[in-house]
């Protein structure tokens, strides 16, 4: 059969724009990576540590929000309209959601970088949590808000793709591919209601001067709301691989479709209730929230489970489809020299370690060790660091010739690269994690503490900040192999078939399982009965100590004329 871009040549050039977008934050945002590992642990400086925080700011904010997100909105396109085996019901929809979030992380990424300029009156070094009292250029948040309404006109575009094939296939399950992109997007509605509130409602009014105060615990509980479910946001185009693009590349099929259904739904509803376990250390939020939230997270660790256990099974049973045998030689049967398979079973390998980093981080008592240390970056490098941007990466060695129609300029160099991600993860995530341990803070440009000592258990401080710039090193090297090898990619001679792009049937199939697993309004109906459930009382004793907007004045990183004279503006329209 031919190949995505003959069959559906608008949509692949829609998913094309998108990994581009996400490439180039991808390369931007590794620069500033290896800039923050040597500039912390002093091997080379060459911006000023105030600067520091405008590149910490820009790495958050281009890789965990525009690289991971931009990718997905691809990867879900891509999979609703292979999955459903048709296109988009009107493209130019498509292209609004697209030129919208482009707009908006564009919007982001100027506020941000214009910190680097002194002449331009704009910064937003407010790192990518943005807590308020700090303030951003009211543009920063502006940006934000129309990226956040593009994701949501995306996720309007594939439900209607989804209805358009329901009217024609009304007794059908739902196809596996956009099952896991539905369920995902149903949790991404919940879960961004809050930062949107936040934004609109209180940020973007407040850096105006529209209104003088903030509530700062509210806008972060708000803020919390929406940043545990996005590392699953993150996370779920991992998942979408894994389970559905893994097992054929290790030469077998799914395991079970259904437990992959249960996972999804897993996540539907238990993703939102946990985020005051990012907020332990917050005064004002009541010691039993916390224990809730605490619960509530290490009941999320059953999907993750299950997801170890059905892809490794998939993986295994392609092993031994290609004649591995034994208990453990069947591993050596697996094709490890494709970049593609390597690189995402590398990941999902790291991501088991990333989960035991994780609940350390979730249990409430030993949170307080490493609260805000270097542990922190450690734990989610591994997570949305590797598992998420490996994937994400050696998915991209398969998925990218499909919407070409070109062949991969070199696997040879693939499968380098995503293997030097791995070791320069080892080095770089692992001496953070244990740099955490001894007390080294996070989030600073300058963690000498003068006359304060920190003493490892074992090795030196300072061999703990050799490992993290080598890493460092090694990590940014790997995106540099990376963007060449797809720019080289894109220089090929179109081909008849780039890639074996079939996917086989899953070993056990959606038909047997019950029919209650494709009942997306009974699971959303749940999802909210549990997020208000979780959330009530807390939010109602936030505003009730301090009110909704609070009694903080705003402390601005950037100052402008300009903003001030159109706040007054503003105020006067309003008025
Ligand atoms: C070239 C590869 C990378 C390098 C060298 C790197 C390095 C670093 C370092 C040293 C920090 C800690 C800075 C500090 O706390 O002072 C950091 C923070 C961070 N990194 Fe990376 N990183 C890389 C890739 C990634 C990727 C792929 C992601 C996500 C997809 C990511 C997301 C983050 C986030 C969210 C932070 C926290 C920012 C904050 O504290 O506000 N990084 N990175
Ligand atoms: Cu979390």
């Amino acid at each position: 059969m031919a190949t995505f871009v003959d069959r559906y040549p608008d949509e692949a050039a829609v998913v094309k724009a998108c990994l581009t977008v996400s490439f180039t934050a991808l390369a931007i945002g590794a620069f500033f990576g290896l800039v923050q590992a040597l500039h912390r642990t002093d091997y080379f400086r060459f911006i000023s540590s105030v600067d520091y925080y405008t590149v910490l700011t820009g790495h958050g904010v281009l890789l965990a929000l525009v690289f991971t997100i931009f990718f997905l909105v691809g990867l879900f396109t891509w999979a609703v309209v292979q999955s459903l085996e048709r296109p988009m019901p009107d493209i130019r929809l498509t292209w609004a959601w697209f030129g919208l979030t482009t707009t908006g992380a564009v919007f982001a990424a100027v506020a941000i970088l214009a910190g680097l300029i002194p002449s331009i009156d704009m910064s937003a070094d407010v790192l990518y949590t943005f807590y308020a009292p700090l303030q951003a250029h009211p543009l920063f948040y502006i940006g934000l808000a129309m990226f956040i309404v593009g994701t949501w006109l995306a996720g309007a575009d594939w439900f209607l793709a989804y209805r358009d094939w329901r009217g024609d296939n009304p007794d059908e399950r739902i196809p596996l591919q956009t099952f896991m992109v539905l369920t995902t997007m149903l949790m991404w509605y919940l879960s961004t209601l809050g930062v949107a509130v936040s934004v609109v409602v209180f940020l973007i009014p407040w850096s105006f001067g529209l209104v003088e105060t903030v509530n700062p615990l509210l806008t972060r509980t708000l803020f919390w709301y929406f940043g545990h479910p996005v590392v699953y946001f993150w996370l779920m185009p991992a998942y979408l691989m894994w389970y559905t693009v893994l097992p054929k590349l290790a030469g077998g099929r799914l395991f079970s479709d259904p437990l992959a259904r249960v996972v999804f739904v897993l996540f539907l509803l238990l993703s939102t209730p946990v985020g005051i376990h990012h907020q332990y250390l917050d005064p004002g939020i009541a010691e039993g929230f916390k224990f809730i939230a605490m619960t509530n997270t290490m009941f999320l660790l059953l999907p993750s489970l299950l997801t170890a256990f059905t892809v490794v099974a998939s993986v295994e049973h392609g092993a031994r489809q290609r004649g591995g045998k034994g208990y453990i030689k069947w591993l050596g049967a697996l094709p490890w020299r494709d970049p593609a398979f390597t690189g995402m079973a590398l990941a999902g390998a790291m991501f088991a370690a990333g989960g035991f980093s994780g609940m350390i981080n979730a249990g409430m008592n030993i949170n307080y060790l490493i609260h805000n240390t270097l542990w922190v970056p450690g734990h989610f490098h591994l997570t949305v660091g590797t598992a998420v941007a490996l994937t994400m990466m050696a998915g991209s060695y398969w998925l990218v010739p499909q919407l070409t129609g070109k062949r991969l300029y070199s696997r040879p160099i693939g499968l380098l690269q995503v293997v030097m991600w791995f070791v320069g993860m080892v080095f770089m995530s692992n001496a953070m994690h244990r740099a955490g341990l001894v007390g080294i803070p996070r989030r600073t440009a300058e963690p000498q503490y003068q006359s304060f000592d920190f003493n490892a258990v074992i090795g030196t401080v300072g061999e703990l900040q050799a490992q993290i710039a080598l890493g460092g090193t090694l990590l940014f090297l790997s995106v540099v192999l990376f963007v060449f090898n797809i720019l080289l990619s894109a220089i090929e001679d179109p081909i008849e078939n780039p890639v074996d792009d079939s996917l086989p049937a899953p070993l056990s199939g959606a038909s047997g399982s019950p029919r209650v697993l494709d009942d997306l309004r009974l699971w959303t109906a749940i999802a909210v009965v549990l997020v208000i459930l979780a959330y009530t009382l807390p939010l109602a004793s936030i505003v009730g100590d301090a009110g909704w907007f609070g009694n903080v004045p705003g402390v601005p990183v950037w100052v402008s004329a300009n903003v001030e004279a159109l706040g007054d503006l503003l105020r006067e329209v309003v008025a």
